[in-house]
């Protein structure tokens, strides 16, 4: 995807004014370069033991070395700081990296770089860095993106699942499962090959059925940690839902402290979906307020509606706001409808007003318990409503309780889905005994499925869509 002979430059820490910047030097030339531009002050740094043809100078690696930088065109000081030395493989990217630690003063890292440019180095490219990492073995595919995730989380419990992941816990579960399918594919090509033959068993009765059946379980329990992995990396969708003007936008708002959606007396007033982001002890929440449901709408509101089901369909909480003042009627039954199998907590709105129903009707009507009486006027009860979404991000945060490792990629669960349908296939094949070529494309077909979660399997369209996600210097 991106060459790999070069040696690349970039700014590391973000662009801005800081106390510090850092410049990340990496590739062959790294070393060299890096001699060319750094003036060690007098007595730092002590003797070293790198010495190489390409790097004249003695420098220690891994070693904290305080001096000047310079433009050797006319040995003109750029700033002071530190240099500090990665000889490869023992690096992030796996090559020789040289860290500069500058002031953070854009020009002065700006400066830098354009030094190291004329002295050969390129400007790299998003997720380069990694990206030669990668290529070298220092992370696999999996590892990389939970890189980027840590470093793009907003919620604390984003980025410590992104560092699970970092750390290789799926990756190792991957890798002992894999064995043991290329085991079980070794063995059963042996039995085509020979068992017939040599009349040489390579499976005892029932095993291989046996063994398919335990992985197929195994990857069916890790699929199954989706659900809440998905809210752990991407946030817990809350979506919010009602009749026309229930109060749903204002409930919307009192749950942000803030005036963000419209909220008038018309019913009808939001007509598209709107989302904002809360973090709820440490998990990011998709809080998403929605345009209410009614039987019977014209066209814009019944394209909200639409909108609304999607919303509903992807919500892991819903919301249900109801206007207390008001007869409960056919447009809460509309409701009801499009969200009776989805997780729902209902409130009666507008406790402030005298109510036009008991909080038992709510029960005698839709068989559910209705959580209590809220009034957004007031803002008596939300903390109620906030402590029933607090409890869902509990249920999320309980994941890591009780597995070892959880999915929390849309990728990596696509994946997981494809390898077990092939396992599946291959042990419909083995039942039916189908031709032995068919069961065997079968496992070979899960065992890709599963290297391309690691990127261990011909995977370069992939590539190119996960590091462009990166951004420069990572
Ligand atoms: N008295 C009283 N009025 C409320 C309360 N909550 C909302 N309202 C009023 O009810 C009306 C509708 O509120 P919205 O928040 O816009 O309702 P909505 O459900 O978002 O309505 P649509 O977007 O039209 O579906 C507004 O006039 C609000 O001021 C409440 O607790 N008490
Ligand atoms: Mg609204």
């Amino acid at each position: 995807m991106y060459p790999l002979e070069d040696t690349i430059v970039a700014v590391s820490t973000p662009p801005g004014r800081g106390a510090i910047g850092i410049v990340r030097l990496s590739g062959r030339r790294a070393f060299e370069m890096a001699s060319r531009v750094f003036r060690p002050r007098a007595g730092s740094p002590p003797a070293g033991d790198v010495g190489t043809a390409e790097m004249p100078v003695a420098w220690p690696v891994r070693r904290v070395l305080l001096g000047t930088f310079v433009d050797p065109a006319g040995d003109e000081p750029i700033d002071t700081g530190f240099l500090i030395l990665f000889r490869g493989p023992r690096s992030f990217t796996g090559e020789d990296l040289a860290e500069f630690h500058l002031h953070g003063s854009p020009p002065v890292l700006r400066a830098v770089v354009d030094v190291l440019t004329r002295l050969g180095a390129r400007p790299a490219q998003p997720g380069e860095f990694t990206y030669r990492a990668f290529i070298h073995g220092k992370v696999d595919l999996a590892q990389a993106e939970a890189l980027n995730d840590l470093i793009q989380a907003d919620a604390l419990w984003q980025a410590r699942s992104a560092l699970h992941h970092l750390q290789g816990h799926l990756s190792q579960t991957l890798r002992a499962w894999k064995e043991d399918l290329i085991e079980l594919i070794a063995r059963y090509e042996a039995a085509v090959d020979f068992g017939e033959a040599e009349n040489m068993q390579f499976f005892e009765p029932g095993e291989a059925e046996r063994r398919l059946d335990d992985l197929i379980g195994r990857i069916a329990d890790l699929l199954a940690t989706y659900r809440q992995g998905r809210a752990l990396r991407e946030g817990l969708r809350v979506v919010i839902v009602g009749k026309p003007n229930a109060g749903k936008s204002s409930l919307f708002n009192a749950l942000l402290r803030e005036p963000r959606a419209i909220v008038t007396p018309l019913p009808g007033t939001t007509r598209d979906f709107i989302t904002e982001r809360l973090i709820v002890d440490g998990l990011a929440v998709e809080l998403v307020d929605t345009a209410g449901v009614r039987p019977t709408p014209e066209v814009v509101e019944r394209l909200g509606i639409e909108r609304t089901l999607q919303q509903i369909a992807e919500a892991d909480l819903v919301l249900w706001v109801l206007d207390g003042s008001v007869p409960l009627d056919a447009e809460d039954d509309a409701v009801y409808a499009v969200i009776r199998d989805k997780t729902f907590r209902a409130f009666r709105n507008k406790g402030d007003l005298p109510a036009a129903w008991p909080l038992e009707a709510f029960t005698a009507r839709y068989g559910a318990p209705l959580q209590g009486s809220i009034s957004c006027e007031t803002g008596a009860g939300v903390a109620d409503v906030m402590d029933v979404i607090r409890a869902a991000v509990r249920d999320i945060q309980q994941i890591w309780r009780d597995h070892a490792v959880v999915v929390t990629n849309a990728r990596h669960e696509a994946c997981l889905r494809r390898a077990r349908k092939a396992l599946q296939r291959a042990r419909y094949g083995l039942r039916t005994q189908a031709p032995e070529p068919i069961v065997l494309e079968d496992l070979r077909s899960a065992l890709r499925a599963l290297d391309e979660i690691t990127g261990e399997t011909d995977v370069e369209d992939i590539l190119g869509r996960i590091f462009a996600q990166f951004c420069i210097g990572k």
